[in-house]
């Protein structure tokens, strides 16, 4: 196998071309390997009336532009899930009215609340994972469509306790892989991500564990996946969020690792330091303190350019830039 670290000119990003990805060069003189739109936050606490913050978002292209779902809690303070639409992934047109899933299984089907969707293009049609109330606990959602109008909603992954159910973009040895971090059923104070496989998208096995909590103080209490995992000739590229508790409580950054692309429970790579942490007034101040949230990252195969929506504060979601060879390079740079 070959190095996992080639020179930045070697690594090859595999996906399409997206030249209409947002972006925005990094600003001169800034030597980050992440750096923030300028214009953040992109998304506002309330694109309607009746949304309280729209944050923890999952962002695709689709038809040659860009669709999401989105996590709006309402002035009701409910989780909901709502579609939206973009001409260029910045500016977002979010629908009032939540999504209604249909086709489920009616002993699963009655919608309590869901939140911090992900969206993933796999073979045929759009997957959507969202952390699902059900019987009063937290477990895995999983849906489908195909024109984001219709969405149909199939069997929770797992028993509860669960959150971050995160799909890799294709079959690997003939599986489906989800990434995902069993939890509690509050403001968990431990948790570690897993894999599990599935033949139909339906029955889940094989779990393996993927990574630990607390190889470095901002990931000391818990971690889980982020954005749908990005496949690179050195390995996958998985965004994930870490979690400190601080004496004025949690303080959620995120960063970087690098799965084998075959066993993707085997780390190639994690990072002592984090790509990114609440710094700006957007991030640090909300109706939830110090939150940087990752959930989609669009990529343009052929620069290697990779834009990341992120949710701030638990209040809006803002984006970021990097390029994933200098991720990958910065990676070798820091590894623990
Ligand atoms: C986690 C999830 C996220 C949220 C974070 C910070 O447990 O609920 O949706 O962003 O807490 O409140």
């Amino acid at each position: 196998m070959s190095s996992p670290f080639l020179a930045p000119s070697q690594v090859k990003v595999v996906g399409d071309a997206l030249p209409n990805i947002p972006w925005q060069d990094r600003p001169a003189g800034d030597p980050s390997v992440v750096w923030r739109y300028t214009h953040n936050p992109v998304i506002p606490r309330n694109p309607f009336p009746e949304s309280n913050s729209a944050f923890n978002s999952a962002v695709v292209t689709f038809k040659g532009k860009f669709a999401g779902v989105f996590r709006c809690d309402h002035t009701d303070r409910n989780q909901e899930l709502h579609v939206g639409f973009s001409d260029d992934g910045l500016k977002w047109n979010i629908n009032p009215q939540k999504i209604k899933f249909i086709g489920a299984d009616p002993d699963i089907a009655k919608w309590v609340l869901g939140y911090d969707p992900r969206v993933v293009w796999l073979e045929d049609r759009y997957y959507i994972t969202w952390c699902n109330a059900y019987a009063g606990t937290p477990t895995i959602g999983v849906a489908w469509t195909k024109d984001f109008e219709t969405f149909h909603q199939i069997e929770n992954a797992f028993l509860p306790f669960n959150r971050n159910g995160v799909l890799f973009p294709r079959k690997i040895n003939g599986k489906y892989l989800m990434l995902s971090r069993p939890s509690d059923n509050g403001h968990t104070p431990f948790g570690d991500i897993f894999v599990s496989a599935s033949p139909d998208m339906t029955y889940w096995g094989c779990h393996r564990h993927v990574m630990g909590r607390g190889i470095s103080q901002w990931q000391g209490l818990k971690i889980g996946a982020g954005p749908i995992p990005i496949e690179t000739s050195e390995g996958w590229l998985m965004f994930y969020h870490g979690v400190l508790q601080s004496c004025n409580g949690y303080v959620y950054s995120w960063s970087a690792a690098l799965l084998d692309l075959e066993k993707p429970w085997k780390v190639i790579a994690a990072p002592r330091p984090y790509l990114m942490s609440p710094q700006t007034p957007y991030e640090c101040m909300g109706d939830v303190p110090n939150v940087t949230f990752p959930c989609a990252a669009l990529v343009d195969a052929p620069s290697g350019r990779c834009a990341i929506y992120y949710g701030c504060a638990d209040t809006v979601t803002s984006l970021a830039f990097c390029r994933v060879d200098e991720v990958l390079t910065w990676l070798k740079a820091n590894k623990a």
